[in-house]
């Protein structure tokens, strides 16, 4: 079954389109962060963009390399959140890969996530960890 996100790309439902061309299109999130949250989107479909083919991963960072700039001087913003969710646990709620681009503003109130403070011996371990299985 087409995802949410391929009937959007097939015209089949509405939506605010910012971008477009043969392998990528980016519209309007719609429930947006701050006004101009923006997603961009292959329109080859995978779960997500883990799961992505190399080329189609390299065709949307530049879409978003070319486009998030024009996002944050088009809404007067001071900077940008580019993010993607991967997997439920993050909160992925649409399993057709999509990168999040959030324009962002001083004070606007999206404060970060709360921090761990891990011991040196801890980050060691970690590192250590992932290391070995790269
Ligand atoms: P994520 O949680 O990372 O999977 O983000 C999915 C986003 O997709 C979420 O912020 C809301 C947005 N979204 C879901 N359905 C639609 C839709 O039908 N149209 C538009 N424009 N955005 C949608």
């Amino acid at each position: 079954m087409p995802s949410i996100f391929s009937k959007i790309i097939s015209r089949e439902i509405p939506a605010h389109i910012v971008y477009e061309d043969e392998n990528t299109i980016a519209f309007l999130d719609i429930n947006p962060v701050n006004p101009g949250h923006t997603l961009v989107v292959p329109k080859e479909e995978a779960p997500n963009i883990l799961e992505s083919s190399p080329e189609v991963v390299r065709h949307l960072l530049d879409v978003v390399q070319k486009i998030a700039p024009v996002i944050v001087r088009a809404t007067e913003s001071d900077g940008c959140t580019i993010t993607a969710n991967i997997g439920e646990a993050s909160g992925q709620s649409v399993f057709h890969t999509h990168i999040h681009i959030i324009p962002r503003k001083y004070g606007d109130g999206h404060i970060g996530w709360s921090q761990l403070n891990p011991s040196s011996n801890e980050l060691s371990q970690t590192a250590q960890k992932i290391k070995e299985m790269i």
